[in-house]
């Protein structure tokens, strides 16, 4: 039953998955993660999570909302760690649920995000040592197939420095949004209305007690695309998963005027030239 996930992320039926660690979820079924996944077509990102914490969370009385559920997720493009990439402005989130503590008023798409932790309020951990602490808990593909070390992990939330001497005090599970700009909205989707869409955690033994997610505007990430990671963690920091994957570039918003403007760009710049020259 605690067996472990047969195949790392990878591409199934045009879906991206991650899958996580099984029994890695502190407090039991109801707060472990076993996958995301992600879809890209020419006009929509889908997202898919399955675990066996359900999208409006559990009742839960250690918490000061008496709700534990999932924290935000994130997207970084910028091929540096998560914390340079909020420092730098560089990171995207999605608020997704509706009960969560998230900082921002409503769910929804938005970029130069800050993310702090609720993991306190949620009757979870001080930080992500603490968490690996539990040898239990401490196993491979604890953050998903793409991050499947601690070391990766710590590496990629917190740089190379604080993973050489990860500690209680460096190492904060950093969950939801604190702050952001609003780009767009999200709508969410059912497991039915994903498996529509070519989803399929059974592939990889993973399908769980809860499988739901969104879709939202692919013009709503950077155009140029490119490499990201994007992960997420409970709101008490008990479970966690990451993705990596590759955005396809996409054309300006109308073929059309992206020629048209490319046309205009060059004739500007050689009548530039013959002034200059003038
Ligand atoms: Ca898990
Ligand atoms: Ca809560
Ligand atoms: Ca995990």
């Amino acid at each position: 039953m605690m067996g472990q996930p047969a195949n790392a992320g990878q591409l199934h039926n045009d879906w991206n998955y991650g899958i996580d660690a099984f029994g890695d979820g502190s407090g039991g079924a109801k707060y472990d993660i076993k996958g995301l996944a992600m879809k890209e077509t020419a006009d929509s990102i889908f997202v898919a999570i399955t675990g066996g914490t359900p999208l409006e969370g559990n009742k839960d009385t250690g918490a000061v909302d008496n709700n534990i559920g999932l924290g935000d997720l994130f997207f970084n493009f910028s091929g540096k760690d998560f914390t340079t990439a909020m420092n730098d402005g560089d990171l995207f989130g999605i608020r997704f649920a509706e009960t969560n503590d998230s900082q921002v008023s409503r769910t929804g798409v938005y970029q130069n995000v800050t993310a702090m932790s609720v993991t306190q309020d949620n009757d979870g951990y001080g930080s992500l040592k603490q968490y690996y602490n539990h040898s239990k808990f401490d196993k491979i593909n604890t953050q998903g197939t793409d991050l499947p070390d601690k070391a990766d992990v710590y590496d990629y939330l917190y740089g190379s420095t604080i993973a050489q001497k990860p500690t209680k005090n460096n190492t904060p599970i950093l969950n939801v949004i604190q702050s952001g700009r609003f780009l767009g909205d999200i709508d969410l989707l059912d497991g039915t209305q994903l498996s529509n869409a070519g989803l399929d955690f059974s592939h990889f033994e993973a399908n769980d007690s809860h499988t739901y997610g969104f879709r939202f505007d692919r013009a709503l990430l950077p155009r140029n695309g490119g490499s990201f990671v994007s992960h997420l963690f409970l709101e008490c920091g008990n479970d966690g998963v990451a993705l990596k994957g590759d955005l396809e570039s996409v054309p300006e918003p109308s073929g059309l005027a992206g020629i048209a403007g490319i046309g205009l760009t060059f004739a500007g710049m050689a009548l530039r030239r013959r002034q200059s020259r003038g």
